[in-house]
Formats: structure tokens, C-alpha cells, sequence
């Protein structure tokens, strides 16, 4: 509890963009596009419009795996920074009405394909690819189970944890407990379930695995909002094992390079457009050659 004036919703909402926190000059309670910005487009198949946040790494690991696993998956990764608002562009918000990374257009048909949230993203590589989901019967019911799991249980970690954990204007007890409780239970979901799984779904690394990992993984690994210590993340050692696991795979550490616009400039491939790029363009290559 606080000495402050206890907050009295009034009658009507209305909006107050000087709120505060991380994502304050961003966030409005309006959709729409902001600016006129076309989006780029390059020369493969796919087309990603994507920032290297958890959902965003869920996509670039799955392209990363199906190039490694021999499946013709080329694509271009564009960098939509979206503490820039780059995600209320004209362009972005023409394929998602939604403006969140990250989105994808399918070009490698007759008519372009629009596609946003990152759980219908994965179903539809994997399904373009018959790769990472069953075909049929139960263990692709399976997959879609966790993957769905995924889509439904990351707000609560992202938007309620993580919010009041790390991004909002001041620390709060009462959200922090809520959330944190709830972050534990799903940590908890998950460490029951690996206990006696290899992967998440269907017997085999899928796509179930590729979206909890960036989240639950990077959490479990101490990586998510330096809240390792606070929600004693080492109890879950199940989940830390598999989340070792999938972060050993070569095709997932290219994965959460691309799109990166910070951090170690070795680990940060902005955009991404030939196999090569891992090897000659990441940022501290390219800062060399300037
Ligand atoms: N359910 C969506 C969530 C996407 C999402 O929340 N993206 C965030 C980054 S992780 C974003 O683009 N935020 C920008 C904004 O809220 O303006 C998905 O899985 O694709």
C-alpha cells in the first residue's frame, strides 16, 4: 500500500499521453497509420517486417531453421524500430491493421499474402513447408495447443510482468504481485510439462517450441526484464535445461541476431537479406567499414 490519494476512475476515460513509461510516446488509444511510409521490398519470396523482441524472434527462428533444414525459405527481414513508431507507417499498417511486429508478406504465390500475429505467421511457414507441425492426428493438435498457449499466456508476462516490472513509471506492489504470480504459474505450467518431455509438442522440435522459447526460455534463462533473481527462475530447471537446449541450436542463435538494433554489435544483424549477412554485415562490420 501507499500514502498516496487513492486513484478514482472518472466517469469517461480519456486519453493522457504524458503518462509515463517506456512506451508512453508510442502508445494511443487509436488505430490507424500516423505517417505515409511504403515498406520496402526485397528480392525473395518473404518479406519480414519485424523488430528482434521475443515475438519477433519466434519468426526469424523459424526462417533460420527451415533454411537449415533445406527447405527453399529465403526471405528479407526489414527492421521496423518501434520505439521510433515506425510500426504507424502507411505500409506496415496496410499488412497489419494491428501495427505490431511482427508482419510478414508471402510472395512466393500468385498474389501476395498479408500476414500478422506471430502465432498465424509460424502455422503458415509451417504449413507452406509441411515442417515444425504434424500434418494431422493428434500430435498436430498437440502443437497447436502449446502454440496457443503461447499467444494466450505472453501477455500476461509481457504486457502485466514485464509492463510493471520494467517499463512503467514507477513500481507498484499490487500489479507486480499480480503478474508476478502469474508469470510463476506459467513457469511452473511449463516445468511440469518438459518434467517428462523433450519438447514442448508432438515428440519433436516445432513450432510450439520455437514461440514459448523466446519468452519462457529467455525468462527461465535469466534474460527476460533482469527479473531472473526476483522470480527465482533456477526452481524451474526443467524448463532451463530445454531452454539451453533450443538456445545451442545454431539456427536460433542467427535467428535473435536479425532484426537487432542493439546491444553487442556483433549480435545485432539489422536487416537481413542474404545467408551471408551473418558472416559480413552485422553492425560491427559494417561500423569497421564506415
Ligand atoms: N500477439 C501479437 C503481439 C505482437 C506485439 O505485441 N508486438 C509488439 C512488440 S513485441 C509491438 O509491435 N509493439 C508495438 C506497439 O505496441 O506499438 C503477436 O504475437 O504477433
Amino acid at each position: 500500500m501507499t500514502d498516496q490519494t487513492p486513484y478514482v476512475p472518472p466517469r469517461v476515460w480519456t486519453w493522457d499521453s504524458e503518462s509515463g513509461g517506456t512506451f508512453a510516446s508510442t502508445n494511443r488509444p487509436i488505430a490507424g497509420p500516423t505517417h505515409d511510409k511504403p515498406l520496402p521490398v526485397g528480392k525473395h519470396p518473404f518479406q519480414l517486417y519485424s523488430l528482434a523482441t521475443p515475438n519477433g524472434v519466434k519468426v526469424t527462428v523459424m526462417f533460420e531453421e527451415l533454411l537449415a533444414a533445406g527447405y527453399d525459405a529465403e526471405y528479407d527481414a526489414w527492421l521496423i524500430n518501434i520505439g521510433e513508431g515506425e510500426q504507424f507507417g502507411s505500409g506496415f499498417t496496410e499488412v497489419n491493421p494491428n501495427s505490431k511486429i511482427p508482419a510478414l508478406v508471402d510472395r512466393s504465390g500468385p498474389e501476395p499474402v498479408n500476414v500478422f500475429e506471430s502465432g498465424a505467421i509460424l502455422m503458415h511457414l509451417a504449413e507452406r513447408f509441411d515442417a515444425f507441425l504434424p500434418a494431422a492426428g493428434p500430435a498436430r493438435t498437440e502443437v497447436i495447443n502449446w502454440l496457443m498457449w503461447q499467444m494466450g499466456s505472453a501477455p500476461y508476462l509481457g504486457g502485466g510482468f514485464g509492463h510493471f516490472y520494467a517499463y512503467a513509471p514507477e513500481k507498484m506492489e499490487y500489479p507486480i504481485n499480480r503478474f508476478a504470480m502469474e508469470a510463476k504459474r506459467q513457469l511452473d505450467v511449463l516445468d511440469r510439462h518438459l518434467a517428462n518431455h523433450e519438447w514442448m509438442a508432438g515428440g519433436a522440435y516445432s513450432i510450439a517450441d520455437m514461440a514459448i522459447w523466446p519468452w519462457y526460455g529467455n525468462l527461465a534463462l535469466g534474460r527476460q526484464y533482469d527479473a531472473g533473481e526476483f522470480l527465482s527462475v533456477h526452481e524451474y530447471e526443467h524448463v532451463v535445461d530445454w531452454a539451453k537446449r533450443i538456445d545451442a541450436r545454431p539456427a536460433v542463435q542467427r535467428g535473435k541476431m536479425v532484426n537487432r538494433p542493439s546491444g553487442d554489435p556483433a549480435g545485432q544483424l539489422r536487416e537481413r537479406h542474404d545467408a551471408s549477412d551473418f558472416e559480413l554485415r552485422t553492425q560491427d562490420k559494417l561500423d569497421a567499414a564506415e
